[in-house]
C-alpha cells in the first residue's frame, strides 16, 4: 500500500450491504426490548452488513475504489437472521451481533467479489479470518460478560444494494455517509 502524505485529505472507508427499511425497524424494535435493562451497552443504530473495512484512504483515491466496485456483478442475496452472539468468542465480550445465515452462499460470494475488487486497487487487504456475515446490534462500553437475551424473530430479508461509506468518528458515535451506491440487478 502506498504511504499517505501528511497534506492528503483522508477518509475512513468501508463497504457494506444495506438493510431494507422494514428489517431496520424490526431490529430496532428487538434492540429496544432486548437491551432495555443493560446500561453497560450502547445500541448500534447504524445497522449494515460490513463486507470490507478499508480504514484510512486518501480522498483522491476514492474514484478508483468506486470504479473497482462498479465492476462487481451484484445479485440480490436472501439471508435469515440468527440468534444473538457475544463476541469475541473467547474472553471479555465487546459486541453483540446477529449472525446472518444463507442457503446458497450468494452473500459470501458477494463479499469475496467485493474484497477481490478492492484488493485490485492496492488499498485493501483481505482479512485472513473467515468472514462472518452479521449485524452489530450493541457494543459494550467496557468489555464485559454475556447475558441471556430475548430470542429474535426478525424475518429474513434480501440485500439489494452495496454502499461505499465514509465513517466519521464523532463523540456521539460514528456518522456514516454514503459515497457511492451499487444496486443489485
Ligand atoms: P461491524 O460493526 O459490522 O463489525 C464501520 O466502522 C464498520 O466497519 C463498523 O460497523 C465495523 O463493522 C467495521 N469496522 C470498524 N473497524 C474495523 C476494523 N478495525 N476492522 C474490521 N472492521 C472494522
Amino acid at each position: 500500500m502506498s504511504p499517505v502524505r501528511a497534506d492528503e485529505e483522508i477518509r475512513r472507508l468501508f463497504v457494506a450491504g444495506d438493510l431494507p427499511v422494514e428489517t431496520r425497524h424490526a431490529v430496532e424494535v428487538w434492540q429496544r426490548t432486548a437491551f432495555a435493562s443493560h446500561e453497560g451497552l450502547r445500541l448500534n443504530h447504524a445497522l449494515h452488513i460490513t463486507l470490507a473495512f478499508l480504514g484510512n484512504v486518501p480522498q483522491a483515491r476514492v474514484p478508483e475504489l468506486t470504479e473497482a466496485l462498479s465492476q462487481v456483478s451484484l445479485r440480490p442475496c436472501d439471508v435469515a437472521v440468527a440468534e444473538p452472539v457475544f463476541l469475541p468468542v473467547r474472553g471479555a465480550k465487546r459486541v453483540v451481533v446477529l449472525p446472518l445465515l444463507e442457503r446458497g452462499g450468494e452473500l459470501a460470494r458477494l463479499q469475496a467479489d467485493v474484497a477481490c475488487a478492492l484488493a485490485s486497487t492496492g488499498l485493501f487487504e483481505a482479512e485472513r479470518r473467515p468472514w462472518l456475515p452479521h449485524l452489530t446490534v450493541a457494543r459494550f462500553r467496557r468489555p464485559g460478560q454475556p447475558f441471556s437475551l430475548q430470542n429474535v424473530n426478525i424475518p429474513g430479508f434480501c440485500v439489494v444494494r452495496v454502499v461505499l461509506y465514509s465513517s466519521l468518528l464523532e463523540r456521539a458515535g460514528a456518522v456514516h455517509t454514503p459515497l457511492a451506491v451499487f444496486p443489485a440487478s
